[in-house]
């Protein structure tokens, strides 16, 4: 007894002095921990923020295996030097234990308007060792109340009718060193701010598009560099943008409740060295003139009169004596909140790649690539020379552009529909009138296009590959994910849903850049997955997603396009499109565990569900388009609105749990059982393992949301894959059915099939489009419309998912779940992708007889690997065994995968290719 006091009190004291060495070392040693990526609100340093508590984000980067976050603290002053003593005035969130490292809620008071904040992080690893500071961020509150706004909204007209653009102008004098200056403004539909001759920032078509009488944007700019001592100048331009379209086309929105005449709001904030504030804001002391934009549609395009110009109007000094007073307007009946999104900037210039002469005098310059932006002219000619530009996708067979398809929506004034050989009225084109002083540079600013060839006309000399050049214009989302493998089929397609997504996203989510630019909340959440992989859509859907809440009528419909005039709430709706808004949220909870949206939304999308009961039948929902697009026959209407009608109240349920509404939870968990036990009751034959007609779309439906009862999954499935293989290796699908095939299929163990059907070249297939020369995807499996459409974009989102096999395992990618797919000829395949909690690589080769896949995962997150394998033990890590090497643990072997858990880091694993069941002929 006595023995082992002895032994147990010399252990004790072995033990504490190694507790006693560590800790030392704790204070010493540093972790190497680096604390980067720091976000506030999804936006890298952030200037006008509106919401009172932000979300703070940031990311690890650790040399070391395994690595997490023990503990954090945020610290948040109101000076950049405040900061760097240490002196948290707005916020010192002290040691927090926790792993949580995105989503974290600024703790401290809301911040006063147009303050800043700057702040920073430190974390303790898992060994309570500390890291440095990270380096500052920052963000600023906006003006978030009306209070907060001193001026007035001001026009030059109140007309609505086709007005040149105009110009407002307001002089002002500087005395003093200003230390900080800021320009706030909302100017519909479009605006472009100028200080002292200069452009103010970088963005084009300002602000977002929103439905104008719910909600207005503002945009914040730094402008402290842009004024000088003295006498200043500050010039707006505004343009009709979706504020004030007069095109007439199907949507109407030329009759929206909101259309207006261009007017403005705007206020600039200066603050001196010396302590003084001093505010410009917009009255009736400004000064408005038209300007040279002459005419500009959204739709139709942009007219400039280069002679129009009023050259140094936007400086100090300008005679504006012929100028009238600008006329204070109502404000438009929205709210006026933040652009809290990134905004549309020209994030490219391309060089066309061919010039031809297809008729004499008529110029086509091919920019190699199907895109959203405008062109910039460059040429020098005679005072007065008017050039004309004419964008589309398409070419007629005397090799002049083709505008019929993109058109064809849009009608002569007055005239509800186009009669029959009318003229087709003006769409898609620009002029430039020349002033013919040496050599002219101009680009639209007030509309965009969607087009690969520029038809030039009118051109005073013959042009050159440097006469137009291409300016490609989206909302400037950074890119998030990076995919390519051995097949370049599959790299052209990944390629082809890039541009097809950026083309389609400016400032909302659309359709196609050219014939509608509508917010289809269909193609809207069918391409939000492969948004989130490819790019950072996050603070941009958080934007649409309010514009939906917004569209929602009081019986709780929604419309199928957002924003709408009014349009798209008799036709073009119903489950399969409305239910962007339930599951793009869900999408931001699962890809960034984003709680905050759900609980935004969370009252309208149960009333969105509880609007679908009202119009359901026994449980079945037979309202609003179906599968769109098909090749052929597709599953009816009910089958996949049904479908969506069970997700949705899934959704609800599981956003009612995470909100702690328990009896919402249950109720609505209910709900879907019975609307599951309905699908199957009229949908399901027993005999044939079918649903329904039997189509792709209809098993495929029942499959994705997981409607079959297990007894019958393989069955089902079997016949899914009897008839993807019936059609040789074809889908048959349309929008809805395409995106469930793919993942369906990889799901139930047979992504080899999926493979076969992703990587087809003949008719219907994404590769049948790249064989035709699509840069974009296109509308229809056919190519007879637009060729720039996201809606089929899915399949990138399954590249990554399955080829590279990149998925969540827990909300924001917290837990990782690495599963790449060795299927048919593929010989290598490899993803990245930047997740809320840090970069994810996913590389996998084989070569050699062996099977070779490197995953790097971020510190702070955990993974779980599935390495296709007979078993651990002919699975290596490194140099060694994979269940012995450092932050490996072995799991479980799992069909033909042996599956590891492995904590943060960098892991080569390597196994014996021999019996890879899906490579090679699989599927065939
Ligand atoms: C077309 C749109 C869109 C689709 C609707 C139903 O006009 O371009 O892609 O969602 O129809």
């Amino acid at each position: 007894m006595k023995a082992m006091t002895m032994r147990l009190g010399t252990t004790c004291l072995l033990a504490l002095a190694a507790l006693l060495l560590t800790a030392s070392a704790g204070t010493a040693a540093r972790t190497s921990m680096r604390v980067t990526g720091l976000q506030c609100e999804y936006l890298v340093n952030p200037r006008g923020i509106d919401t009172p508590r932000p979300r703070l984000r940031w990311v690890h980067e650790s040399r070391e295996r395994a690595q997490r976050q023990t503990a954090y603290q945020v610290l948040a002053a109101s000076t950049e030097a405040g900061l760097d003593e240490e002196q948290g005035d707005l916020w010192d969130s002290g040691k927090v234990v926790s792993d949580q490292s995105a989503q974290v809620v600024f703790g401290g008071e809301p911040l006063p308007a147009g303050q800043a904040c700057w702040w920073k992080v430190r974390v303790w690893d898992q060994d309570g060792r500390a890291s440095s500071w990270s380096r500052p961020a920052y963000w600023e509150r906006g003006l978030p109340t009306p209070a907060d706004w001193g001026g007035r909204w001001i026009a030059r007209t109140a007309e609505t009718s086709a007005q040149p653009a105009p110009l407002l102008r307001r002089e002002f004098s500087i005395d003093g060193k200003v230390r900080r200056a800021r320009l706030y403004l909302c100017g519909l539909g479009y605006h472009e701010a100028r200080l002292n001759g200069a452009k103010v920032g970088d963005h084009v078509l300002d602000p977002g598009y929103t439905r104008y009488d719910r909600r207005a944007l503002y945009v914040t700019h730094d402008v402290t560099d842009q004024l000088r001592q003295g006498q200043n100048a500050l010039g707006v331009m505004l343009g009709n943008g979706w504020y004030n379209v007069h095109t007439v086309a199907v949507w109407y929105f030329d009759k929206a409740p909101w259309r207006a005449a261009p007017k403005l709001l705007a206020e600039l904030r200066v603050e001196y060295d010396d302590g003084r504030t001093e505010t410009i804001v917009t009255d009736e002391q400004w000064k408005t003139a038209p300007g040279p934009v002459v005419w500009d549609s959204i739709y139709a395009g942009e007219s400039y009169d280069a002679r129009q110009e009023k050259p140094g109007w936007d400086r100090p000094g300008y005679n504006d004596g012929a100028w009238e007073a600008a006329r204070v307007v109502s404000p438009p009946a929205g709210v006026l909140s933040a652009q809290q999104m990134e905004p549309i900037r020209v994030t490219q210039t391309l060089r066309p790649v061919k010039l031809t002469e297809p008729k004499p005098g008529v110029y086509l310059f091919d920019m190699g690539q199907n895109l959203s932006g405008r062109a910039r002219l460059q040429i020098s000619g005679p005072a007065g020379t008017e050039v004309t530009l004419k964008y589309g996708e398409k070419l007629l067979p005397d090799g002049t552009l083709d505008q019929r398809e993109i058109a064809v929506h849009i009608r002569p004034f007055g005239a509800p529909e186009r009669p029959a050989g009318a003229p087709q009225p003006r769409f898609q084109t620009d002029t430039y009138t020349l002033k013919g002083r040496g050599t002219e540079t101009w680009e639209p600013r007030f509309t965009y296009h969607g087009f690969q060839y520029v038809q030039v006309t009118g051109l005073p000399r013959k042009p050159s590959l440097d006469t137009v050049h291409a300016r490609v214009t989206h909302t400037d989302v950074r890119s998030a994910g990076e995919f390519a493998c051995s097949n370049p089929l599959l790299n052209r397609i990944q390629h082809a849903t890039r541009w097809a997504f950026l083309s389609n996203l400016a400032s909302i989510p659309t359709d196609c850049p050219h014939r509608e630019k509508n917010g289809w909340t269909g193609d809207a959440h069918l391409a939000a997955e492969q948004a989130i992989y490819n790019f950072h859509p996050a603070a941009a859907y958080t934007k649409w997603i309010q514009d939906v809440a917004e569209a929602m009528r009081p019986s709780g419909e929604l419309p199928g396009i957002v924003p709408s005039s009014g349009w798209g709430y008799d036709w073009g709706n119903g489950p399969a499109w409305d239910s962007a808004f339930l599951l793009i949220p869900w999408y931001l909870y699962e890809y960034y565990g984003d709680t905050r949206i759900l609980e935004r939304h969370y009252d309208q999308m149960r009333q969105y569900v509880d609007y679908l009961t009202s119009r359901s039948q026994n449980g079945i929902v037979n309202i609003g388009l179906g599968d769109w697009v098909p090749p052929g026959p597709t599953a009816p209407v009910e089958v996949t609105s049904t479908g969506y009608y069970y997700e949705d109240a899934r959704i609800v349920a599981r956003a009612a749990d995470l909100l702690g509404k328990k009896d919402d939870a249950a109720k609505y968990t209910a709900l879907a059982e019975r609307i599951r036990a309905a699908f199957n009751e009229r949908f399901f034959k027993a005999e044939t393992g079918l649903y329904s007609n039997g189509t792709q779309t209809a098993l495929a439906t029942a499959l994705n949301w997981n409607l079959t009862p297990e007894l019958h999954r393989r069955r089902v499935v079997r016949n899914l894959i009897m008839d993807v293989q019936k059609k040789g290796g074809h889908l048959d699908t349309g929008i809805l059915g395409t995106k469930y095939l793919l993942n369906v299929l990889l799901d139930n163990g047979r992504p080899d099939v999926a493979y076969r059907v992703a990587s087809q070249t003949t008719y219907p297939s994404w590769g049948h489009w790249i064989e035709r020369g699509a840069t974009t995807l296109w509308e229809t499996w056919n190519g007879a419309d637009s060729q720039n459409h996201i809606m089929f974009g899915d399949v990138s989102a399954w590249f990554y998912r399955a080829l590279a096999g990149i998925r969540p395992a827990a909300p924001g990618f917290k837990r990782i779940r690495i599963q790449p797919q060795p299927v048919g000829d593929l010989t290598w395949a490899r993803g990245a992708y930047d997740s809320i909690h840090g970069r994810i690589v996913s590389e996998w080769r084989l070569e050699d007889g062996r099977f070779d896949l490197t995953v790097t995962i971020p510190a702070n997150t955990t993974a779980v690997v599935y390495v296709p394998a007979e078993s651990a033990a002919s699975v290596t890590e490194g140099d060694g065994p994979a269940d012995r090497a450092k932050g490996v643990r072995f799991q479980r072997q799992e069909g033909g995968s042996a599956v590891f858990e492995i904590g943060s880091g960098t892991y080569r694993f390597s196994a014996p290719a021999a019996r890879l069941p899906l490579a090679a002929s699989a599927g065939k």
